[in-house]
Formats: structure tokens, C-alpha cells, sequence
């Protein structure tokens, strides 16, 4: 068998993408509820324009998404019945610290998640708890400016302190940052920053990305300090890149472009910053405050293991290269034609999957863990309202073979798998409902309109049979 008995299969989400309830029992504005759907989202989530506060004439999916807040005890048990290993989703910040600033946790917004762990647990299923998903509270984003300042790395430390105690024993995988190298793509999702006039932007996103590496590593040292048994990993949106040609100047260009996403895993999980990253800052005229305690807090720290999500791969170019990009997920990256595209554009690559894979072992050598993988694409449902959504499951058949050659043929240790959405969701790219991933199908449209009723898809008894096999029968 290829994977490992106790092989983690389950599915992922994160909260501000399912939950809705957006001003329910407590819970504070965060920067992710002001990410209208439409042409000005890009914008927002890149920091480029300024949303803090609803405003007339835009529709926010957050609000309501797909109300998983009072959904869940349905959405676990069909998850329950796909026989799910674990169930991968994150905490609301403001849920838990409503301004982020506050001393004390508002119990309301923490009852929630022990009622949704104790879910999960009477189904054995493990809860893998992301516990920040492109979310802050919108309080810290307009007192503090967001990750770039430092004192929001204390607010952290008080978030996860609260959770690791409080969850003690029921939960024991951990995952830090969501995606931490998209701060440097969309800097207010990523890390609650808008740009003024006129700043270093590089400036401000290492500095950033500085305050989030010390936060990691400050919450994987709490965790193990609370329970030993605790499991604390990074995340990466991975993708290698391909050069565009064999031209030694795309080579290099490819090389250096899968430098700037590595660059945080290579912290995170070294334990500090490589020379070519200090080399970068110096050459840019950066000047990244880091202090000596920092450093030792980041070595002493490193993850026990390493979760990327994977969609596909990228293109790498020389600087000189003039060849046009198109925009893959909120990376700009020159087209691949040798790759079939997604409806939304994105290639697909299950090859690429296991040269992803292999890439972050060969790096590393730890225990990896695929939490996000999937296919975004129009369901229509028949007459019965039925969804035979064999295209979903073409897609993560060819994934996971290249997850099985990768783990049987190379040798790769791997922890677990979760696809991304396992119930539809609202979509961080774009904010559409009709971009849907799931095997549970949600009835509800781009801007509100629909049931909220739950039904299966073809895929539902596809991965059933999946991770009753262990990955055997695909
Ligand atoms: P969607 C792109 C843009 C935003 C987040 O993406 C992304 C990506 C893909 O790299 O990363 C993850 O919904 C993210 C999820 C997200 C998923 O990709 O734009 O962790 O929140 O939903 C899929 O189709």
C-alpha cells in the first residue's frame, strides 16, 4: 500500500469563506469581510484600494457565505460519511478577539469552536485548525496598520495562547499562516496592509512578512511549551516554476521566482533567513528590523512539518524577457501551452503535482502535507438538482496518482490530504459561489440568492470510495 495507514484524507476550508454570521455572538469586522465579489475585489485584497467599511453598491459573500456557522452539525456528518480522517478549517481572529487588542476572549465566539470540535471528534475525525486564513481584525488593521507593525505579533501570541490551551488535547495539528507567501501578492488579505503614498513597498511587505515569521515561530514555541504533543506547521501556495525556455536566462529567472515563495518556508523551517534573501534586502536598500532576540526565537522554532496547497504550476522568465503574462490565481506568470486551463484560467498539472512535492521534500526532509488541491469549476445540476461533476473527479484522480507516485516510487513522507472546499465556498480569488470546488453541493449564487440547501455530487461517493481504499481505488 502507498500510503500510510493512518494517512490523513479529509477536505479543507476556511472560515471567512463558510462560516457567514459575520456579526454573530461578538465577532468583530475583519479585513476579509470588506472583499466585495466583482472587478474591484483584486484591487481591495491587493491593498490598492482602500475598503474599510462596507460600502453602497458592492455585495460582501463573507457576511453570509454559506452560513456553515449554523450549518456545521450537517456539513461534519456528510463529511462523516465520506469517511473523512480529519476535517482542515480555521479560526476567526475576531470571533476569539472581536478588536484583537483585548485582553480577555470573548467566550461566545470561542463556544463556537468547542462545539465544532467536539463535532468532529465524535466522529473521529482530526481537527487540522489553520489559525489564521487571510484574516485580522479590521481593528487592528485601522489602530495598527496591520502586520506591519510589531505589536501585532503579541496579539497573536495572546490569540494562540488562549486556543492552544483551551484546545489542549483535542486538537493536535497546527498550522500557522494560510498561504504566508501571498503577503507579497495581496498584501491586505495576506496581512491587513493598504499602501500610502509613496512608500517602499518592499519596505513594508518584508517587514511585514518579518512580524508574521516571528509570530509563527512565537506560536510553534507556545504550542510546544503548552503540549508537547503538538504539531505546528507552515503554509505555502506552492507551484514550482517552469522556465520558459531552456535559455540560461529563464532558468535563472524560474529559479529566483520559486526563491520568493520558499524564501518564508525556508525561514520557517531552516529556523533562519537565507543569504540570498539578506543579500536582496541589502542590494534594495530594505531595512528589515531584526533583532538578535528574533533570530534566536526563529532558530529555536522551526516547524515540525511542512502544508502547501497545490493548483498548479508557473512560469519562470528572464529579466529581459518581454513574453506577455496572463494572471494565474494573483501570480502573474507567462502562459503555458502545453497545459489545458481551467473555466478561471488556472493550468492544471498533475505531473507538476509530483515535481511540487518532491521539490519541498528534497529541500527540507520533513513530514509533508498536501491541505489544498482541487478543481474551481461551473456545476450545473440536473432536473433532480443532481451535479455529475465527472470533471472534479478526473482532476483529483490524476492529482493524487502523482501524490501516490511521489510517496511510492520517491520515497516522500507525507502526512495527509485535504482538498480545498470540500463543500462549495465562497472563493478568495474572486468572491463568486459559482467557482465551486465541493463535493457537497451549495445552493446559493453569487450575490445571496438560493436555499443554503446541502446535496451530493457525483465526487461525494467518488472520494468515498478513495479514502475507503487509502487511495487504492481512484
Ligand atoms: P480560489 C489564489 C487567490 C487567493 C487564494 O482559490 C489562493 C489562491 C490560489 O493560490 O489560495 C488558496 O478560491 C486559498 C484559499 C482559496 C483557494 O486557494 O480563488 O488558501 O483560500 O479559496 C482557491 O479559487
Amino acid at each position: 500500500m502507498a500510503f500510510r495507514e493512518d494517512f490523513l484524507w479529509g477536505g479543507a476550508t476556511a472560515a471567512n469563506q463558510c462560516e457567514g454570521a459575520y456579526d454573530v455572538d461578538g465577532r468583530g469586522l475583519a479585513n476579509v469581510d470588506l472583499a466585495p465579489v466583482g472587478e474591484d475585489r483584486a484591487a481591495v485584497v491587493t491593498g490598492q484600494r482602500k475598503m474599510f467599511d462596507f460600502e453602497d453598491g458592492y455585495f460582501y459573500p463573507a457576511k453570509e457565505a454559506i452560513d456553515m456557522y449554523h450549518h456545521y452539525k450537517e456539513d461534519i456528518a456528510l463529511f462523516a460519511e465520506m469517511g473523512f480522517k480529519t476535517y482542515r478549517f480555521s479560526l476567526a481572529w475576531s470571533r476569539i478577539f472581536p478588536k484583537g487588542d483585548e485582553q480577555e476572549p470573548n467566550e461566545k465566539g470561542l463556544e463556537f469552536y468547542d462545539n465544532l470540535i467536539d463535532e468532529l471528534l465524535k466522529y473521529d475525525i482530526e481537527p487540522l485548525v489553520t489559525i489564521t486564513h487571510f484574516d485580522i481584525p479590521m481593528h487592528l488593521v485601522k489602530e495598527y496598520g496591520g502586520w506591519r507593525n510589531r505589536k501585532v505579533v503579541e496579539f497573536y501570541e495572546n490569540l494562540c495562547r488562549v486556543i492552544f490551551n483551551r484546545y489542549k488535547g483535542k486538537v493536535k495539528y497546527w498550522i500557522t499562516f494560510n498561504e504566508i507567501n501571498m503577503l507579497l501578492h495581496a498584501p491586505f488579505m495576506g496581512a491587513g496592509i493598504c499602501f500610502e503614498e509613496g512608500e517602499n513597498r518592499e519596505q513594508v511587505l518584508y517587514q511585514a512578512a518579518h512580524h508574521e515569521l516571528l509570530a509563527s515561530a512565537a506560536a510553534t514555541k507556545i504550542a510546544h511549551e503548552v503540549d508537547s504533543e503538538n504539531m505546528v506547521g507552515c503554509m505555502m501556495a506552492s507551484g514550482v516554476h517552469y522556465p520558459l525556455t531552456p535559455k540560461p536566462e529563464d532558468v535563472w529567472g524560474a529559479y529566483t521566482s520559486d526563491r520568493d515563495n520558499l524564501f518564508f518556508i525556508d525561514v520557517q523551517s531552516r529556523g533562519y533567513y537565507p543569504n540570498y534573501a539578506l543579500k536582496f534586502f541589502e542590494r534594495n536598500g530594505l531595512d528589515i528590523k531584526i533583532t538578535e532576540e528574533d533570530k534566536e526565537l526563529l532558530r529555536e522554532n522551526t516547524v515540525d512539518y511542512i502544508t502547501f496547497s497545490y493548483y498548479n504550476t508557473r512560469v519562470g522568465v528572464g529579466d529581459d524577457s518581454n513574453e506577455e503574462t496572463v494572471e494565474s490565481n494573483l501570480f502573474q506568470t507567462p502562459d503555458n501551452p502545453y497545459l489545458e486551463k481551467t473555466e478561471w484560467g488556472w493550468p492544471v498539472d498533475p505531473l507538476g503535482f509530483r515535481t511540487t512535492i518532491n521539490s519541498i521534500y528534497d529541500r527540507y526532509q520533513k513530514p509533508l502535507f498536501v491541505v489544498e488541491n482541487g478543481l474551481g469549476a461551473v456545476d450545473k445540476p440536473d432536473d433532480d438538482g443532481y451535479v455529475a461533476d465527472d470533471y472534479r473527479i478526473n482532476y483529483l484522480a490524476d492529482h493524487i496518482k502523482q501524490m501516490k507516485d511521489a510517496v511510492e516510487l520517491d520515497g516522500v513522507e507525507m502526512l495527509g490530504y485535504t482538498t480545498w472546499g470540500c463543500i462549495d465556498l465562497v472563493s478568495a480569488g474572486t468572491g463568486e459561489m459559482k467557482k465551486r470546488y465541493g463535493f457537497i453541493y451549495v445552493d446559493r449564487d453569487n450575490y445571496g440568492n438560493g436555499s443554503l440547501e446541502r446535496s451530493k455530487k457525483k465526487s461525494f461517493d467518488w472520494y468515498k470510495q478513495v479514502i475507503a481504499s487509502n487511495g487504492e481505488d481512484l
